[in-house]
């Protein structure tokens, strides 16, 4: 099959532009008009479309590269026809003027000026994206007015006149084309409509008397008949993006402002815009709306939930006294992370119960022997072990998902959830398949000592494949813990209690331990929580049976 060289077609009074993005790579199949590359001028920003489809087999530029009219940009294997003529689009057909065309002006009485959309090359209508002036605004002529977007390209469409805006003609959203009103400018001074600027509309190209096919209009680049957003110093609040970027944006609900570039000059990248989705989904990045919102964040705004009821917003004073206190740090990390989870994962919590009679005599007459050695040994220390033995009987608990993928462990680092002053934490004994109850204790002391004190640091919470979460210090019966990601399960306990427990001839007084295990239900079934509670609270009534 034919090797086809795609290139730059006519980009109007461009002499040079510069490669942004690369939007294809080798082995990708194209469509004509599909976007091959992003090129840049300090005017316009511009997709230069495929005039062949078929597989890409070579890209010959790279972000960086300087371009112009003939340059080859890819080498595409042909679906069995010859090369399609160039795209050659509009800029071959309307050719431009020189200087960015300002809209035109068109007098009316009183000296009043009705701003017009001028020649905007061959397009027949584009939308208005953003209004950059309101009214009352003084404005310069060439200053820009608003912003319009094609499919293709993304352009600011300035002032003939300077003057004070008197009526702004249009709305986001509006389709405007060559003659559509766009505002009404009080001449500086009260005078008639100033001349427009001479550059003002573009001078009709010879090219512009062979109409394009209509494929090749839409392969246009009309910003270059029209001075776009600018990179380097843009107008308004109007990011760097390219046009496809854009109607990603929006598409998402992504605010762009609020979007940092890590393209050339700070430009908006794809990837961009996913890693800021990414990081509100997360919990770690809140949109200008939701922290306006509060506390409550996306489901405030319903932003993450369309279709939610936005935040009760009342004014509490006028119940009563109320006193404002900010989140401490701890609370607004932890926040945000239990948000998440909680949203994210199907949680499932199962209950049950463990006879911990004897290992609390036991657990009683360690400490006494021990009494001299100052290390005190609780019943976390213990439900520690269980766990390990319960992942290693149990793989599935002791994993991650990655995508599609579950990602299973050989180590077991136990964390526990620790309250502190300023809320909580999980620090994490590593390696706890290795230590015993006394190594497990002392360090439990350790982290929590740290943890009250606020000197945990991140390796103290980090690498944790399964967390405990005991309030049996405190009391309750039973609990929904949260799973703490990537993690896929976390037991909680609460205060043992003396129960009567029937033994087949009589009630006879057990010290009984509630157990809550929470589970993500897209790795684990309701059959293997059941097992584990069961395995798990076995080893607690016998610890003798951990050696097994
Ligand atoms: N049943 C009955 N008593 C229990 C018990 C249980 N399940 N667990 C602990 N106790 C007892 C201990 O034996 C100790 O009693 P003595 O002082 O008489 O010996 C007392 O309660 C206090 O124990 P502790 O809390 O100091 O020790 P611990 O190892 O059980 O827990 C720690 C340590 C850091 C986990 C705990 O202090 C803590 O912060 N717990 C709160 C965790 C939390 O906030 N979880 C909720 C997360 S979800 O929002």
């Amino acid at each position: 099959m034919a090797l086809v060289e795609v290139k730059v077609p006519d980009i109007g009074d461009f002499d040079e532009v510069g490669v942004i993005e690369v939007l294809v790579k080798v082995g990708d199949t194209v469509k004509v008009e599909q976007s091959l590359v992003t090129v840049e001028s300090d005017k316009a920003s511009m997709e230069i479309p495929s005039s062949q489809a078929g597989v890409v087999k070579e890209i010959k530029v790279v972000v960086g590269d300087k371009v112009k009219e003939g340059s080859v940009l890819v080498l595409v294997e042909g679906e069995g026809v010859a090369a399609a003529p160039a795209p050659a689009p509009v800029a071959a057909a309307s050719a431009p003027a020189p200087a960015p065309a300002a809209a035109a002006p068109a007098p009316v009485a009183g000296g009043s000026v009705t701003v017009e959309v001028p020649d905007i090359g061959d397009f027949d209508e584009v939308a208005v994206i953003e209004l950059l002036v309101k009214v009352g605004d003084t404005v310069k002529v060439e200053q820009s007015l608003v912003t319009v977007e094609s499919d293709k390209a993304s352009m600011e469409i300035p002032s003939s006149t300077a003057g004070v805006v008197e009526e702004l003609l249009v709305k986001v959203g509006d389709k405007v084309k060559k003659g559509s009103a766009l505002a009404r400018v009080k001449a500086a001074g009260g005078a008639a409509a100033a001349p427009a600027p001479a550059a003002a509309v573009p001078a009709a190209a010879p090219a512009q008397a062979s109409a394009p096919a209509p494929a090749e209009a839409k392969a246009a680049t009309p910003a270059a008949a029209l001075p776009a957003h600018q990179p380097t110093s843009p107008t308004g609040q109007l990011p760097h993006a390219s046009p496809s970027i854009r109607k990603l944006a929006r598409e998402l609900g992504v605010p762009l402002v609020e979007v940092k570039g890590s393209g050339a000059k700070g430009r908006i990248t794809e990837v961009d815009v996913q890693g800021f989705v990414k990081a509100v989904m997360a919990g770690t990045v809140q949109t200008a709306a939701q922290k306006a919102a509060g506390p409550a964040g996306a489901a405030a705004t319903g932003g993450a939930f369309p279709g939610l009821l936005p935040w009760p917003k009342v004014d509490f004073e006028k119940f009563g006294a109320v006193e404002r206190k900010e989140l401490s740090r701890i609370k607004k990390i932890s926040g945000a992370n239990l948000h998440r989870n909680w949203v994210v994962i199907p949680h499932v919590t199962n209950h049950d119960d463990a006879d911990i009679t004897e290992l609390e005599a036991f657990r009683v007459q360690l400490n006494k022997e021990n009494e001299k050695a100052g290390i005190k040994v609780t019943m976390l220390a213990f439900m520690i072990k269980a766990a390990v033995a319960a992942l290693k009987k149990f793989p599935e608990f002791n994993s991650s998902l990655d995508g599609d993928t579950l990602v299973l462990k050989n180590y077991f680092h136990i964390g526990f959830a620790a309250d502190t002053p300023n809320g909580l934490v999980v620090p994490v004994i590593k390696d706890a398949d290795k230590k015993g109850i006394f190594q497990i204790s002392a360090e439990m002391s350790e982290l929590a000592k740290k943890a009250r004190d606020g000197k945990l640091g991140p390796a103290d919470m980090s690498g944790g494949c399964f967390s405990i979460s005991s309030l049996g210090g405190i009391g309750g019966k039973y609990f929904t813990p949260i799973i703490n990601a990537p993690e896929v399960a976390i037991m909680g306990v609460c205060k043992s209690s003396m129960e009567p427990v029937w033994d087949g001839k009589a009630f006879v007084p057990r010290l009984i331990l509630p157990l809550s295990l929470s589970w993500d239900h897209r790795v684990i079934d309701g059959a293997a929580a059941a097992r584990f509670n069961v395995y798990f609270a076995s080893l607690l009534s016998d610890f003798r049976r951990i050696a097994l």
